[in-house]
């Protein structure tokens, strides 16, 4: 059962998204995939939100492009924790998508990471980190997870 939902506000995202459903994949936690946008299919959000905490999504990531509010529209359908991946879609690289995403006006919390492929790993990460606070399992491959990285550093160039 897919606990972390990740949104995408088109099919074209999604190379930049991958990070955030591969890191789950590798902790083992189910994503469940879809291309939702805000703006062009704003019932298919709706919907979907109306139905994801019964469905067992606890946290949702999303990602969008240009002015992106995603995000934003998300966090005020849901209780759930909302965590905004700016993508770098547009003509301004995707400065405008951080800024749409990050300022988001008191009360409707987002929660933010970096553009691009780097931010949806994080957020990936940090989803997992939300889910272990309950879930020992999970907390113990973070753990692992982290030891591999560590020792896949070498002690000298
Ligand atoms: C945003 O507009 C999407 O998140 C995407 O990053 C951007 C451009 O979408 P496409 O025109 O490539 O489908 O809504």
């Amino acid at each position: 059962m897919a606990r972390v939902a990740i949104l995408m506000g088109s099919p074209n995202d999604y190379e930049e998204m991958k990070p955030a459903e591969e890191v789950l994949g590798r902790l083992g936690v189910e994503s469940d995939v879809r291309v939702i946008s805000a703006h062009r299919t704003p019932d298919r959000l709706t919907r979907f939100l109306a139905g994801a905490e019964d469905a067992g999504i606890e946290v949702v990531i999303c990602g969008a492009g240009g002015a992106a509010h995603l995000a934003g529209v998300t966090a005020a359908h849901t209780l759930l924790p909302v965590l905004g991946v700016p993508i770098q879609s547009s003509p301004l690289s995707g400065l405008d998508s951080l800024l749409s995403t990050v300022q988001m006006p008191g009360g409707i919390p987002v929660a933010t990471f970096g553009i691009g492929r780097s931010g949806a790993k994080n957020a990936g990460l940090f989803a997992a980190a939300i889910i272990a606070r309950h879930d020992a399992e999970l907390r113990k491959r973070l753990e692992q997870y982290r030891a591999q990285e560590s020792s896949r550093v070498p002690e000298r160039p």
